[in-house]
């Protein structure tokens, strides 16, 4: 099996657009919070890097992924936010509970994107153990929350640049 990992945050092959006008909402869970903490600092230091100003940043928390899509739904409607990134951890247990999680959340923020007129950027963890979750967490595979944010600002733009 191929041990390469995909990562798109050190060889940008396209621009990073101006992020300077743009506002975002970010969306973490009470679950797993020693995970997601970090995912979010990684996100807000990457939107900030790029120039959004850190009274542009909403950040709300749910108890769990499962809550991720409502909180989604809701900040959408109401949040004032160009763009919108959950955070969520998922870790295998030993009961199904791990699998139905998953599939709600990946279904219900797919659907949000495609009735929803801004970006929501997929930013759920779905691991094994608790080794993997660190090493995406800041650990040997970097901060995943630098890529969902640059994820969001990429999509943010492509939104605007069509609704010119
Ligand atoms: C119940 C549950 C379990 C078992 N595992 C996780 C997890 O690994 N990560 C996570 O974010 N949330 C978990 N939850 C909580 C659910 O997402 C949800 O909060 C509850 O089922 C209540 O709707």
């Amino acid at each position: 099996m191929s041990s390469h990992t995909f990562s798109y945050t050190a060889d940008q092959s396209l621009p990073i657009p101006d992020a300077g006008e743009m506002r975002f909402g970010i969306i973490t869970t009470e679950w797993n919070n020693h995970i997601t903490d970090k995912l979010l600092s990684g996100a807000i230091d990457e939107l900030t890097a790029q120039g959004v100003d850190k009274s542009n940043i909403t950040t709300k928390r749910v108890p769990g992924s499962f809550e991720l899509v409502y909180a989604a739904q809701q900040l959408a409607k109401y949040g004032h936010v160009n763009g919108i990134i959950i955070i969520g951890c998922v870790i295998r247990g030993d009961t199904p509970h791990f699998d139905y999680i998953c599939q709600g959340v990946t279904q219900g923020i797919a659907q949000l994107n495609a009735t929803s007129n801004i970006p929501v950027i997929f930013g759920l963890l779905t691991v094994n153990n608790e080794e993997q979750a660190e090493e995406r967490a800041g650990g040997k595979l970097g901060n995943k929350g630098r890529e969902f944010a640059l994820t969001a600002i990429k999509m943010v733009d492509y939104a605007w640049k069509l609704q010119k």
